[in-house]
């Protein structure tokens, strides 16, 4: 700990929330509402976290460290008092100063909007590699865009989802800091002549910093958002003419830019403005780096030893153009010398393989939005060309188009995948010439979660018992885990463990209750699917299963059923029309369910809407099982699936993204498997009644595409899923058919095990004690030995790697 971060005592910090409601809200205590309260709260804590930070930052420059810098269009960071408070040790101090000022903490900590800056595990993990990095001690920056509005409000009316404006700006963020001196000119359009740009639109962009503070307050990074701002405020000449709309039109186009984040999660749509966006971000990043590396360093050729980029997925992906662009035409290095020094320095992460999110724009757009840049991608393709003799079919401009794909791989020095099977199917599929053309380029990073998030903040009693039973070091070393194991074969243990798991499930189940009005059974199983709403994540099998249960529980109710509470989360992109049926058959489906007497507590559908970080906190830990259940080869990594490993739940999972792991590190006997595997899945697709046949061979299935024809969850529109189940039976690419009886048996072993609840908790405890592999402080290891050359700058004493 830094002499800054020493402890505080509970008056100490009670006097200074005084102080900041008094001095910086303006606020009389007597009047106070949980909004000032949460402010004044907010700012006594992040006044705790500047020491750290400038002595992050200090020893940084002292060290002539090397730092990374992580560009990503997304940053799905949630609440941050609580987080904040969890790694400087001062969650109690704060129950006590909050007691004597007369106001609950939890309350507090509630009102914090949930700053939903990313659409899903994308953004999540860049989240967590935030606080990983901080953690680690590892000099990072990372940069992103402050979305004025993140993403959309979820509402469901008649079932339906519904979209409204998220505005978490509405109210100051006490966690940024405005650096309206770290302001950069970004251009548009215009005309490139001889490595001339001469752009005729441009933008401010415009820094806020956030620090990010490590666990146990050894070391804080920075995240940079960037926002728009017009280069003139307004027209002054058309002002006083009077036209005041026009007047107003360069801010109003500058403003558009960093107004909202793309709802799309792996879709791509090609729109003007995403393109804009990705270059505001990268280029206002990448002059923010060399401004920074000039100030101490006077030679470019040696950027690749002191500075190293991460872009996160291809959404900043013209990185490596604008990098040789600010290095040749601005700083005037040669070209050879230029593209060496920016592959060196980029790497490329790859979050997806599905065909429908591969970046690609026309080249007519690229030109027109940045005509330099253009000129630029053609010589890159042409040197690659000529240096590699690759296949024709290989290339960065083809068909018309920038594959932003094989621009991002051809300019980094490494290029990674997110789980071990999907590293390798980036190596079999999309990237299958160019990995031939440069073996070794293409590594593989496993995902991983933050422990202090998702283990120690949400489940304060698993974390509590974890840390009676083998200390606390787990929380920094997520290892240590592993000392539970021996536990899982002790009565007594396992009757803890299972009152720790009860704890969250009665507290979902109060918060079910007063938010939806559905009472739920905490002795029932928790049977959880959150997640984006997509196809190839099949919440129809799993909805499609809920059914088939609910009917053959009708058949026989006095089978002696294991009582089941299916929830389910997850947004859909407001265009995604399948999934948004999706959606409305869930909530059609649990109205039916929900209110049948014939089942009553022995089965319940429950969907809270607007399913985002906070809500993930409060699910993952009341979980008894995890559903990840995508078509095997599609879903990448997934992430949370190793916080549900974490919490304690076990999973029923196809082999597909980090699952695999998951299973080999948890043990295939404490996991349920079902589902066609990533090879089985391609070859089961030639055949071209793969979902009739499968539907003809199963009772259940037929039962269940029967019961939503006849319109028995639609009774007032019948017609409504007709669609649904005409897809079912002759366009289910996903194969929900062919996956459907083995997810099914696997949910009744799933049952049967849940009868004996000595048996589960052993396995569960083995989940929890076996996820040490699933922290993302591994992850990011491994990112700074293999593709940023990064270390820690703190001691080994100080807690370091
Ligand atoms: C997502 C994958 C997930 C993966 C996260 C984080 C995109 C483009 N990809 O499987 O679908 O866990 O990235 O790597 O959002």
């Amino acid at each position: 700990m830094t002499k800054d971060a020493r402890p505080l005592s509970a008056a100490e910090l009670k006097q200074s929330v005084e102080h900041h409601l008094i001095y910086t809200l303006g606020k009389d205590a007597r009047h106070a509402s949980a909004y000032d309260w949460r402010m004044a709260l907010s700012y006594a804590i992040r006044d705790r976290i500047v020491g750290p930070w400038f002595h992050a930052t200090r020893r940084t420059y002292e060290g002539q460290r090397k730092r990374v810098y992580y560009l990503s269009m997304e940053f799905l960071i949630g609440r941050m008092l609580e987080d904040a408070m969890i790694n400087l040790g001062l969650l109690e101090t704060c129950e006590s100063a909050a007691k004597s000022l007369g106001f609950g903490l939890r309350q507090i900590i509630e009102d914090e909007p949930d700053a939903a800056l990313g659409n899903g595990g994308l953004g999540r993990l860049a989240a967590c590699f935030l606080e990983s990095m901080s953690s680690l001690g590892c000099p990072a920056h990372g940069y992103g865009i402050r979305y004025e509005h993140g993403l959309f409000r979820q509402r469901f009316e008649g079932g339906q989802q519904v979209e409204t404006p998220e505005d978490w700006l509405t109210q100051a963020h006490p966690w940024e800091f405005a650096r309206p001196e770290s302001a950069y000119e970004i251009g548009f359009k215009g005309e490139a002549v001889d490595g001339d740009w001469h752009p005729s639109e441009s933008v401010i962009a415009s820094a806020y910093d956030m620090p990010v503070i490590g666990w146990q307050g050894r070391w804080a990074n920075t995240l940079r958002m960037w926002s728009a701002k017009p280069t003139t405020l307004f027209d002054l000449e058309r002002f006083n003419s009077g036209d005041y709309a026009a007047a107003a039109e360069p801010e109003a186009l500058a403003r558009t830019l960093s107004r909202v984040l793309y709802p799309d999660d792996t879709t791509y749509q090609g729109k003007e403005l995403r393109l804009k966006q990705e270059f505001f971000l990268t280029s206002a990043a990448l002059q923010d780096i060399l401004r920074r590396f000039l100030s101490e360093y006077d030679d470019l050729t040696k950027l690749p030893q002191k500075v190293a980029i991460q872009m996160n997925d291809t959404h900043p992906a013209i990185a490596g153009p604008e990098l040789i662009r600010l290095l040749t035409d601005k700083h005037g290095l040669n070209w050879d010398e230029a593209q060496g020094i920016a592959r060196a320095t980029l790497g490329y992460t790859n979050h997806t393989l599905l065909p429908e999110a591969l970046e690609r724009w026309s080249t007519w757009l690229m030109g027109n939005i940045l005509p330099r840049h253009m000129q630029i991608i053609e010589r890159i393709d042409d040197d690659h060309r000529r240096a590699t003799k690759r296949p024709a079919h290989v290339g960065i401009v083809r068909n018309n188009e920038v594959q932003m794909g094989e621009l991002a791989f051809i300019m980094s020095h490494k290029v990674n995948g997110v789980s071990a099977l999907h590293s390798d199917l980036v190596k079999k599929t999309v990237f299958h010439d160019l990995n031939e053309l440069h073996p070794g380029r293409i590594i593989n990073q496993t995902n991983g979660v933050t422990p202090r998030r998702w283990l120690k903040l949400a489940n304060p009693s698993l974390a509590g018992l974890i840390c009676d039973t083998i200390g606390d070091g787990w929380i920094g070393d997520l290892d240590q885990l592993r000392s539970l194991e021996p536990h899982a074969g002790d009565k007594g243990f396992r009757k803890d463990f299972r009152a720790a798991k009860r704890t969250n499930k009665v507290a979902l189940s109060n918060w079910v209750g007063e938010t939806l009005g559905v009472q739920i059974d905490p002795d029932a199983m928790f049977d959880v699917q959150i997640k984006r709403i997509h196809e190839y994540k099949r919440q129809h099998l799993n909805i499609f299963e809920t059914i088939a249960l609910w009917h053959n529980m009708r058949e026989n109710p006095d089978a002696g059923w294991v009582p089941r509470v299916k929830i389910f989360g997850g947004k859909s992109a407001p265009g995604y029309a399948v999934a948004k049926e999706i959606i409305h058959l869930i909530n059609d489906v649990a109205q039916v369910i929900n209110n049948d007497p014939v089942t009553g507590d022995m089965l319940k559908v429950i969907y809270p809407p607007n399913y985002n970080v906070s809500i993930a906190e409060r699910l993952i830990p009341a979980a008894d099982l995890s559903e990840q259940i995508s078509t095997a080869g599609k879903e990448a990594s997934g992430t949370g699936n190793m916080k549900f490993t974490m919490n304690g739940a076990l999973t029923i999972g196809t082999l597909d993204g980090a699952n695999v792991e998951i299973r080999e590190h948890v043990g295939a006997e404490n996991f349920f498997l079902f589902g066609l595997t990533a090879d089985e899945v391609v070859k089961r697709r030639r055949n071209v009644r793969h979902a009739r046949d499968a539907i003809e061979a199963s009772q259940n299935m037929q039962n269940v595409l029967q019961l939503i024809v006849e319109g028995r969850f639609s009774p007032t529109d019948p017609d409504r899923y007709h669609g649904l189940v005409d897809r079912a039976w002759n366009h289910d690419h996903y194969l929900v058919a062919a996956d459907f009886e083995g997810y099914y048996t696997a949910q009744r072993d799933a049952d049967q095990l849940y009868l004996d609840p000595e048996a589960w908790s052993k396995k569960a405890v083995l989940n929890v004690a076996r996820s040490g592999f699933f922290s993302s402080d591994r992850t990011i290891r491994g990112y700074m030995a293999e593709i940023w050359g990064a270390e820690s700058a703190l001691d080994r004493e100080e807690g370091a790697a």
